[in-house]
């Protein structure tokens, strides 16, 4: 089954936002396999986006990254990439449509609450990354009531 890294931003955890976006997860049907509250270091920051690291704001990313601690979670679900990131909306939150978290909670593109990675195979690298020590291995007893 598919798995993404999604991660809860500095400014969503001091904004209290971490159950009610937990939540939206688990009520989707997706499953937790991976969660923790991390401090993260700057070179940690700087290696997670790495692939950014030429663009103007990536000083600016990283400082915001490390301000506080982040929830970094493993999820699991059918098609969960893609899915997560309709789930979370646009980069920018002003073209984040409603209903998404980015369109519910965020105003700027500096302060969008969460990460969620962007393909299969960044996702697989991301959770390498975060997750070395590995993540649970469960099954919900829900499955066939949310796949058929
Ligand atoms: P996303 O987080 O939607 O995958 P991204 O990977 O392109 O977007 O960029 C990572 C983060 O960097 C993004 O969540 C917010 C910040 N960012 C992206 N583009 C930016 C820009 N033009 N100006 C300022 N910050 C930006
Ligand atoms: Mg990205």
């Amino acid at each position: 089954m598919e798995q993404t890294f999604i991660m809860i931003k500095p400014d969503g955890v001091q904004r209290g936002l971490v159950g009610e976006i937990i939540g939206r997860f688990e009520k989707k049907g997706f499953s937790l396999k991976g969660l923790k509250l991390v401090n993260v270091e700057q070179p940690f920051a700087e290696k997670h986006y790495q692939d950014l690291s030429s663009k103007p704001f990536f000083p600016k990313l990283v400082d915001y990254i490390i301000s506080g601690p982040v929830v970094a979670m493993v999820w699991e679900g059918k098609n969960i990439v893609t899915t997560g990131r309709k789930i979370i909306g646009a980069t920018n939150p002003s073209d984040s449509a409603p209903g998404t978290i980015r369109g519910d909670f965020a105003i700027d593109i500096g302060r969008n609450v969460i990460h969620g990675s962007d393909s299969v195979e960044s996702a697989r690298k991301e959770i390498a990354l975060w997750f070395p020590e590995g993540t649970a291995n469960w099954q919900s007893s829900l499955h066939p009531w949310i796949y058929e």
